[in-house]
């Protein structure tokens, strides 16, 4: 059988906003939340799964392409909360105000790398900080914070990312990153 990779594309983060929001995942204390570690924070743009090593090359390929479309864009921060869905939390994350250069860029992305039709509702920009550990109870009534002045993120590049599924956490590290010169 061929090895295989699990792979995804992610805007890193800068030191400085990992910092903030660990800061701020850490308001959430209780029994149930695992922390994601702070070199493991990152922004999703597509998540490509396991796929044979021979597909890595085209895979960097079609990024490199489409980072050179797509010109840098400022996200702002809206929320730290639990999610993706308030009423059925499984996480908390930061999740930043919808804009529509990170909506083409993940669904080019999306559209360029898989066979599927893109997906009908939007991703969300947000980044992960904690999940909620399936062997505890779901912890409720979790607060929601809002930031006290604007926190932004300039996505100016892309990577792809390499994901070792592990325990507590995965271990992930950045295969290439692409500057988004468009
Ligand atoms: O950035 P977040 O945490 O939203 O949840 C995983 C993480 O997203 C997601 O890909 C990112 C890097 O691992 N992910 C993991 N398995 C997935 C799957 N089977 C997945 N997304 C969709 N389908």
């Amino acid at each position: 059988m061929a090895h295989t990779t699990r792979l995804f594309i992610a805007a890193p983060l800068p030191d400085t906003l990992k910092q903030y929001l660990t800061e701020q995942a850490n308001r959430y204390r209780h029994e149930a939340i695992r922390q994601v570690p702070v070199d493991n924070l990152h922004l999703t743009l597509y998540f490509i799964g396991n796929v044979p090593v021979g597909e890595l090359a085209t895979i960097q390929d079609v990024t490199a392409h489409m980072a050179r479309q797509f010109a840098p864009f400022t996200l702002q921060l809206e929320a730290i909360e639990p999610g993706p869905k308030p009423r059925s939390p499984r996480l908390i994350w930061a999740r930043f105000k919808n804009h529509d250069a990170f909506a083409q860029l993940s669904s080019s992305l999306t559209q360029a790398l898989s066979d599927q039709p893109p997906l009908s509702r939007e991703p969300k920009p947000h980044v992960t900080l904690a999940r909620f550990r399936k062997d505890r109870p779901v912890p409720h009534d979790l607060e929601i914070h809002y930031p006290d002045a604007p926190v932004t993120l300039e996505v100016n590049e892309i990577a792809v990312w390499h994901s070792e599924l592990g325990s507590p956490h995965p271990r992930y590290s950045i295969l290439q990153r692409y500057p988004l010169t468009g």
